[in-house]
């Protein structure tokens, strides 16, 4: 039976069945980046332009200081090997050497710590989960780090209006898995939703799968409370879903990647968890497809449509060969996942099932099939959720997270497949089509100055002439600050410094990312 009519006949649960391999698979986290065990070349070596800022480094004295600070039991981290994991990123392409870790519980400590960092001018690297793609979560030399892994209390939640308030190191998962209790669900999912935290999210502004739907955090953060350099709490911990008062100082501490202040606390409206959730997996035979099924998705599916993902077949190949992820339909150029939230499940079933059958009969899927239990949709998830971790193990990554017009939105992986040739291990193409978001990576064995200097400064000199953004949703960092101009003008940077300025006068925040140097 071609595998188009398993949709329509229902057989999809058979096609499960048959590959025994899914569970297994599926469990197989363990893979889970083997190369961490890879010596990480220190960042400061592998760019020897940089020059370590005029910050003091710390005595015996200070760290004693710290310490009565933060009395009890692993707060204040000093030894090399428990500091490791903190200095090392999620990626394994940047490496500070911090020699103090600070664990604060409550936003008082962390202001205590601020003020003594910023009297005696200690540089501080906030950090929450340390899943950030650009280098922005690991220090560059040797910044203190401040984690927020202790400050994982959830403060408050009204059912009623969705309002959670929470401190800023609580889990993702962990927030999801809370309001859920409630019949809500957080305004964002993304794949490192078991270790990253909501401060991290607030302060990379994180989009993720549920954005098509929910929209950015810019929308859902209704109060924000932040520690400035100094010391000084900002309370903006409003909880009002309206509150046009002054200007709306939270906004600017999302997406700052730590350069502005410290988030301590949240308020973030949760959505209501949708009675019904429907989820596909379809191969097409084009990436005009791609946008042709994404126009029409809308059109048809329009409300119940929560998410909308595509990856290429190179994306697909890395799960299936690096992480051993069955694939549940036979090779295609490119596979979409059509997620549905709704609150009736007959209604809902029956306008999707529709849908495929027409997409199929036009032509315009070649095959599909849609997930019938809550194993299945997490294992179609895991498939597209998991590329970045599988392309961990081709060696180096390249990583690119761009905003691009659709029309022109694949011919940059086209382009860049052509430009490395063979000098790369592969080129994929994934990511967040419904939000015009791709995520485009290189992999090569080891680091490669060539296949770097193939790859930069072309893929950002290619992404502004189609006035593109170099960055979507993983920030600047510290691996693409000095690209920002491609993406803004002139002014505006200035405007951003001047900022900067204001909120952290001696520069001790999170230096060396985001903004250029002078
Ligand atoms: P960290 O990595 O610890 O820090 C990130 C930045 O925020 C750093 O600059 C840090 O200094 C700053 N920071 C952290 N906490 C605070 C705080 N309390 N106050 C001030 N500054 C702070 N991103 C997306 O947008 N969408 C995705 O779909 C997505 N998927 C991912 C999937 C995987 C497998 C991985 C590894 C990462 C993914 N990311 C994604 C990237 C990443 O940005 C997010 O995982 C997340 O938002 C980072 O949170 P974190 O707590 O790990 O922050
Ligand atoms: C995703 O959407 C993440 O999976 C990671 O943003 C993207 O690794 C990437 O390029
Ligand atoms: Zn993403």
């Amino acid at each position: 039976m071609h595998s188009c009519q398993l949709i329509r006949s229902h057989i999809v649960r058979k096609l499960w069945r048959k590959l025994g391999l899914v569970s297994s698979a599926v469990s197989s986290r363990e893979a889970h980046i083997t190369n961490t065990l890879r010596a990480v070349e220190l960042t400061s070596v592998r760019y020897p332009y940089l020059k370590r800022g005029n910050y003091s480094k710390l005595t015996d004295q200070d760290v004693a200081q710290f310490e009565r600070l933060l009395p009890g039991e692993q707060r204040v981290l000093t030894d090399p090997s428990d500091l490791e994991g903190y200095n090392t990123d999620w990626l394994k392409i940047c490496r500070g050497i911090s020699q103090l870790v600070l664990k604060p519980k409550t936003t008082e400590e962390v202001s205590d710590i601020l003020k003594i960092c910023n009297e005696k001018k200690f540089a501080v690297n906030p950090q929450g989960g340390n899943t950030g793609l650009v280098g922005g979560s690991v220090p560059v030399f040797d910044e203190i780090i401040l984690s927020t892994s202790l400050m994982n209390n959830i403060i408050s939640l009204d059912a009623l209006s969705g309002i959670l308030t929470c401190q800023a190191g609580c889990i993702l998962g962990n927030l999801n898995d809370h309001v859920s209790q409630h019949n809500l669900i957080m305004p964002l999912d993304l794949g490192a939703k078991g270790s990253c935290h909501i401060g991290g999210n607030l302060a990379t502004n994180a989009g993720g799968i549920r954005l098509l739907r929910y929209g950015s955090l810019h929308g859902s953060v209704l109060g924000l409370e932040a520690v400035l350099a100094n010391g000084e709490i900002l309370d903006c911990m409003s909880t009002l879903r309206k509150d046009n008062t002054g200007y709306d100082l939270k906004q600017l501490f999302i997406g700052s990647e730590g350069a502005l202040g410290i988030i301590t606390k949240a308020a973030i409206l949760c959505p209501q968890k949708s009675n019904t959730v429907n989820l596909a997996f379809l191969g097409l035979d084009s990436f005009n497809d791609v946008l042709d099924v994404f126009r029409d998705s809308k059109k048809h599916l329009s409300e119940i449509l929560s998410a909308f993902e595509f990856l290429d077949s190179e994306s697909l190949k890395v799960c299936t060969s690096n992480l051993q992820l069955a694939s549940p339909i036979a090779q295609h150029p490119f596979y979409i996942l059509i997620e549905t939230s709704g609150s009736n499940g007959t209604h809902d079933e029956e306008k999707l099932t529709q849908f495929l059958e027409t997409l199929m009969t036009v032509g315009k899927v070649k095959d599909g099939t849609v997930a019938v239990d809550d194993k299945q949709m997490q294992h179609i998830w895991g498939l597209r959720e998991r590329v970045a971790e599988a392309l961990l193990h081709d060696g180096y990554c390249y990583k690119y997270d761009v905003s691009l017009p659709l029309h022109d939105f694949y011919n940059l992986v086209l382009d860049m497949r052509s430009r490395v040739g063979h000098k790369a291990t592969r080129v994929v193409g994934y990511g967040h089509v419904g939000d015009g978001n791709l995520h485009l990576n290189i992999t090569s064995p080891s680091y490669d100055e060539e296949v770097a200097s193939l790859i930069e400064p072309f893929v950002y000199d290619w992404i502004a002439e189609r006035r593109g953004s170099i960055s979507a949703e993983h920030g600047l960092g510290f691996k693409k600050r000095h690209y920002i101009y491609h993406s803004k003008s002139r002014s505006a940077v200035a405007a951003m410094k001047a900022i900067k300025h204001l909120f952290d006068p001696n520069g001790i925040l999170n230096p060396y990312k985001t903004l250029p140097d002078d």
